[in-house]
């Protein structure tokens, strides 16, 4: 049995009965899709994960890509690399891509349900696997003749890159230095170094590789308005005859030694420093660069956010595993009685309140990132919050930072609980927690960290949106409060949940009251600064605990008209028990979170750094 543990019955819950996916299937909008056939690739999905992609996922930690200055190449260990073709064979990277791609053109929960097994049973080789996706952003961006290369590269199964980061341009992308300089036959020169590129090479499981590259054209102005994407190829390739040609001027130049997800190579790559021009083309020949980056970044946002909550699941279930066999100690009602007989550790009440926890933040995070792509298609969107087009739109946009900021903070917290249920043989590598610690830090980190993620949902998903989305989901919210769902059963969690919704609106005013005092001293919005992250993971907990609440409430009917076979008994009591929990033990501390942000003060933004 391999480290990684699906939980499709988990997933079937919120396409079918939480969503209501098999309506909008119904409808012959996604062709012949239907929810047999959806059912079907989630348990072909979770073969492959459990399986071949699996098998490799220690080998690769411990035997890490190797890299050679000479030839700038790198290489990828034996083991990974199978896995990585077991992947590419299923075809299960370009589910989601349109069909023009050779995709299926399925709709996001069901693209991003089977990802969350492939992220979480070997995440470099989701990663690895992008090009079909990326080839989608060149097409949707491409003039017509870049269109029929978008077609090629994804056909042709080619890696590809998103470049932006730079040694002194990380968060702040808009102090990128490499430069583009335009050549008379229309092609670009790209000169510069980037570094953390993440697939920069990758062996031989590609042809070649497809480098989407930000730069700044000659004369162009300063910050992110200012630069340009570029396609740049590992090796030249002619489209109309399909033939391979000489070596562009980009090379890996470095490779870096990580605390994890060690397979997945983090490059530094070298444009036209090898006496050969890094030769590009601008992306749909405008200048709009960034914005033509962040439909890469969206969706590798979303990747993040699915790869860190894939990963705490895993962890959970791997922990719940190892808790019903492990042996230790006497009931504590017993605790005096040193003969009482010894029991498994998940009688002791410290040991269920952290499984609780880790069931909360999986299974809630799951059905958020699920909801959130629900909202990237505009007839389930509408199926599945009466939102339009343009709300749909908004909806998705909001949710994402929760996703990717949110997700990661939480899975990494609440894997260290995981780590914890197996006691000191957690910390060997005898179980996978330890590596799925590891290679889960990097969530909050790339992708735009979680300060990042925290403002662009404040200042760009909430204020400038003028809190069109916010509105939205919290009349959502109130819906919930107001009816009558769990059938009498769930009137103290409904009362807790109207409580959390009114604390996390008191937040959201104390915030945007410090923005608009900003116009009179600027030094307000170091207070929205100071509070964005604790604002962002209370929002997390409010829409956790909602969607949480939601499912209990279906539950609740599904055991009311007697689903009473054994496993999805427990399945559906399991489901109002988590609600409930989290409804009592997390969504009361967001009280004192509104009390925190109501009484910030900007007193350490005053303090001298010496005294820090
Ligand atoms: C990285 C990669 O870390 C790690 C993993 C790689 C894995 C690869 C595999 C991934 C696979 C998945 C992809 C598949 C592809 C497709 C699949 C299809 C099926 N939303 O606020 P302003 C834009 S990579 C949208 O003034 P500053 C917008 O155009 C490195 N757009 O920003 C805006 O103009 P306007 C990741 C947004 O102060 C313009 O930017 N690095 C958003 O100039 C300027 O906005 C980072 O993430 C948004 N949320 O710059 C950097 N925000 O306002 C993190 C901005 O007119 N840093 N735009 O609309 C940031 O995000 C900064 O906030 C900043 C600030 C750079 C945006
Ligand atoms: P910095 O920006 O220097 O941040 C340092 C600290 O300061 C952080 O805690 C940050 O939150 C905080 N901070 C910075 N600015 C602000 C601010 N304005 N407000 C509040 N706090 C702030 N990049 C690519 O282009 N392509 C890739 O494929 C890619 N893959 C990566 C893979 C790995 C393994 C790693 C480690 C990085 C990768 N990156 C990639 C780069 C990644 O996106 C950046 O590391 C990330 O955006 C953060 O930038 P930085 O490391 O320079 O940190």
């Amino acid at each position: 049995m391999g480290h990684y543990k699906s939980n499709v019955r988990d997933l079937e819950f919120n396409l079918f009965e939480s969503l209501g996916l098999d309506d909008v299937l119904k409808t012959g909008a996604y062709g012949d899709l239907d929810s047999d056939t959806v059912r079907e690739m989630l348990s072909e999905v979770r073969r492959l994960a459990e399986g071949p992609l699996a098998d490799s996922f220690a080998d690769a930690d411990r035997n890490p890509p190797t890299f050679d200055p000479e030839t700038h190449a790198v290489t990828l260990p034996a083991a990974f690399k199978k896995s990585y073709k077991a992947l590419e064979d299923g075809g299960w990277s370009k589910v989601g891509v349109r069909e023009e791609l050779g995709g299926l053109g399925a709709p996001s929960p069901v693209t991003w349900a089977l990802s969350e097994m492939i992220l979480g049973a070997n995440p470099a080789a989701q990663m690895y696997a992008a090009g079909g996706g990326f080839s989608q952003v060149f097409y949707n961006n491409g003039t017509e003749e870049q269109k029929k290369w978008a077609a090629a590269i994804s056909e042709r199964n080619w890696g590809a890159t998103m470049v932006l980061t730079e040694p002194d341009a990380g968060s702040d992308v808009g102090a990128g230095r490499t430069k583009a300089i335009k050549q008379d036959d229309g092609t670009w020169h790209i000169e510069g170094v980037k570094r953390f590129i993440t697939s920069g090479d990758s062996d031989d499981l590609f042809e070649n590789i497809m480098h989407l590259v930000l730069a700044r054209p000659e004369g162009a102005g300063p910050g992110t308005k200012g630069l340009s994407l570029f396609y740049v190829p590992k090796y030249h390739f002619d489209f109309d005859t399909e033939t391979l040609g000489e070596r562009n001027g980009v090379f890996v130049t470095g490779v870096e030694h990580k605390m994890g997800l060690k397979v997945s190579a983090t490059c530094e790559v070298t444009f036209g420093g090898h006496g050969v021009p890094a030769k590009g083309w601008l992306v749909g020949e405008v200048h709009n660069g960034i914005a033509q980056m962040f439909d890469v970044i969206e969706n590798a946002r979303m990747m993040v956010g699915t790869k860190a909550i894939a990963t705490l699941s895993t962890g959970y279930l791997n922990a719940l595993d190892y808790a019903k066999e492990r042996v230790q100690g006497a009931d504590l009602t017993q605790m005096t009685d040193k003969a009482a007989p010894r029991v498994t550790i998940t009688h002791h009440p410290d040991v269920r309140r952290s499984l609780m926890m880790q069931k909360a933040y999986a299974e809630g995070l799951r059905a958020v990132y699920l909801y959130t792509a629900a909202h990237q298609n505009d007839d389930i969107a509408k199926h599945v919050s009466g939102a339009d087009k343009d709300v749909a739109f908004r909806v998705n946009d909001l949710l994402l930072p929760i996703v990717k900021g949110v997700g990661s903070e939480r899975a990494y917290q609440y894997l260290t609980d995981s780590l914890q249920t197996f006691g000191g043989s957690g910390f060997l590598q005898d179980y996978p927690i330890e590596q799925y610690i590891r290679d889960a830090k990097i969530d909050s980190l790339y992708e735009g960290t979680t300060a990042i993620q925290a403002q662009d949902f404040f200042f760009r998903k909430i204020a400038r949106d003028r809190g069109v989305a916010l509105a939205h989901v919290a009349g959502e919210v109130q819906k919930f409060i107001d009816s009558d769902a769990g059938n009498g059963r769930l009137k103290a969690e409904r009362a807790l949940l109207a409580t959390a919704l009114e604390d996390v609106q008191a937040m959201a005013a104390t915030l945007t009251a410090h923005l608009m005092g900003a116009q009179q001293t600027p030094t307000e919005l170091y207070k929205v600064g100071l509070g964005s992250v604790r604002f962002l993971l209370a929002v997390g907990d409010l829409v956790i605990g909602w969607q949480l609440l939601r499912h209990s409430a279906i539950a609740v009917a599904a055991l009311d008209n007697g689903a009473d076979s054994g496993k999805d008994k427990s399945f559906y009591e399991g489901k109002v028990a988590v609600a409930s929990f989290f409804a009592k033990n997390v969504l009361p501390e967001l009280t004192s979170t509104r009390a925190i942000l109501s009484n910030i003060e900007n007193d350490i933004m005053e303090l001298d750094e010496a005294a820090f």
